[in-house]
């Protein structure tokens, strides 16, 4: 927990709150609130005084065990078991399927009650949120705020925030839950919650200052976007929604950003949020590699996000190897590519072992490359599964499951909700991945399992 102390006569104090997962599995995968540092940067160059409070914080000072970070900056979170009944409102039916723990993910809450008891009292608090299905946590990250501030108004935005507003704004206890980018509404937030005006011309989403990554206590990685929005609609995604306009950075500013983080904070591990990053290569990710390459910093980058299987080039690929990318993730969805497949096909299968050699032929192991597969879609054969990851070890390289959770304002929530196995409207939570709401037997389940352990 950081406080950026300005001398501007008495500006706002604003506190950001990063809050708690509550989940059946969760790692720090390269996960940083980068929406909320954004608008935290903002708010600093309009002169604002901004603390931040981590509920995520793996190096929070109390910490007394030791912090595992592997060499690529990811690390687990610390866990507490929780009782999901008491997250949960009753629900109209008991659920049919339960894996075995539900847990807080983050620092125990006494840490972050002192953490809040020691800042001076704000005048707003921005509470960020990012899975649907982590609505219970910042539930209870807002309770915790109003026990310490109870008169100091709470506004929640982030990815819950918007797909889930109106569930938000009857459960979270915020005063207001504001959909979308943040920064086109913060001007009037400010004005009715704190009577302070903030200058519109910095609210820019499109033209973002470096994320306010400093006021975290240790940096194991970065986070990179440099572009928001993505060409494509798959059914399964809601970026479209999140996202409807492709807006690029430069890559000058974004080359800049990389080694600030890397010059100042000695930062090498930088993972891109990007949807789309090779979308329009030699205009935006082949300059931006270039200088990477042209400046020899020794970096590693990783591709958390899956990248477009038809934008890897043998150019694209010898890029990214000399710029030092490291974990390669690529969207294949599945390798059924027949006409009656449910769901759109984005790649055909010349083109996935065309992109494979390109980026063997750049120099990549075979263990740095991922394909994911979707699991766990409504109507979806396990045997299709069981054939794509086949397909893909056949590629010689590693199949990545990704479990379908059914998010709200998708194409396919509709679908997801009528084949679901039990109400997922009820509750954010009942969409969770871990429960497959859309597997339709225990026996599909325990098959998955043993696909994910490579047991069949
Ligand atoms: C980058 C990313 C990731 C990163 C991590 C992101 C992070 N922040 O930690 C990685 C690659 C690790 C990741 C992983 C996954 N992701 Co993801 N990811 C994204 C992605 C592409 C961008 C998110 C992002 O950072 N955007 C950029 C920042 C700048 O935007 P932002 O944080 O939203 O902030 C803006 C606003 O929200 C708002 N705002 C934010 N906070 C606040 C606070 C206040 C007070 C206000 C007013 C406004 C505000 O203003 C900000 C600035 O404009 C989105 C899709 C998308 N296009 O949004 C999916 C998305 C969030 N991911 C999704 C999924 C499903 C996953 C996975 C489960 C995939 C899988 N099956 O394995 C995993 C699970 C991660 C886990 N369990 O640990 C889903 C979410 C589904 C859901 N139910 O909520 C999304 C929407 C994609 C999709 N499929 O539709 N993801």
């Amino acid at each position: 927990m950081k406080t950026e102390n300005r001398s501007t006569a008495d500006p706002p104090h604003v506190l950001c709150v990063n809050p708690w997962i509550h989940d059946f599995a969760a790692f720090d995968f390269w996960l940083k609130p980068l929406g909320l540092l954004s608008i935290a940067a903002m708010l600093r160059d309009a002169g604002i005084r901004v603390s931040f409070a981590d509920c995520l914080d793996r190096f929070h000072p109390k910490e007394d065990q030791p912090v595992k970070t592997a060499r690529d900056g990811r690390g687990p979170f610390r866990k507490t078991p929780i009782r999901l009944a008491d997250a949960l409102p009753p629900l109209d039916e008991p659920l049919p399927r339960m894996p075995n723990t539900f847990s807080r993910y983050g620092i125990p809450p006494e840490w972050f009650k002192k953490d809040l008891e020691s800042l001076d009292r704000p005048d707003l608090i921005l509470v960020t949120s990012l899975m649907t299905y982590w609505a219970t946590g910042v539930a209870e990250t807002i309770s915790v705020i109003r026990s310490v501030f109870p008169d100091v108004p709470v506004i929640l935005g982030g990815k819950y925030a918007t797909l889930c507003q109106e569930h938000a704004t009857a459960h979270s206890g915020a005063n207001l839950v504001v959909a979308g980018h943040g920064e086109p509404a913060l001007e009037e937030i400010f004005r009715q919650f704190t009577g302070h005006g903030l200058d519109s011309d910095i609210l820019n989403p499109d033209d973002p200052p470096f994320p306010a990554l400093d006021l975290c206590t240790h940096l194991s990685y970065a986070p990179i976007l440099t572009a928001r929005g993505c060409p494509f609609s798959c059914d399964y995604c809601a970026a479209s929604f999140l996202e409807p306009r492709m807006v690029r950075r430069s890559p000058d500013r974004v080359f800049a950003e990389i080694s600030h983080w890397h010059h100042h904070f000695g930062v090498k591990n930088f993972a891109f949020y990007d949807d789309a990053l090779l979308v329009n290569g030699p205009d935006h990710a082949y300059p931006l590699m270039e200088k990477i390459i042209c400046a020899d910093l020794d970096l590693f980058f990783h591709t958390p996000n899956a990248l477009h299987i038809r934008e890897i080039t043998p150019r694209a690929a010898d890029l990214m190897f000399r710029s030092g990318f490291k974990t390669i993730r690529l969207g294949l969805e599945s390798a059924n590519f027949s006409r009656n497949r449910r769901h759109d096909i984005k790649v055909l299968a010349d083109e996935f072992f065309r992109a494979v050699s390109a980026l063997k032929a750049a120099g990549f192991d075979s263990r740095q490359i991922g394909a994911y597969l979707l699991c766990g879609l409504p109507e979806q054969d396990l045997d299709d599964v069981a054939a794509s990851m086949a397909f893909v070890r056949k590629a010689g390289i590693q199949p990545v499951l990704a479990y379908y959770s059914p998010i709200p304002h998708t194409p396919m929530w509709e679908t997801a909700v009528s084949s679901a196995q039990f109400d997922i409207t009820q509750h954010p939570l009942l969409t969770n991945n871990s429960l497959f709401p859309c597997v339709p037997s225990q026996d599909g389940i325990h098959r998955i399992s043993r696909l994910k352990n490579r047991l069949v």
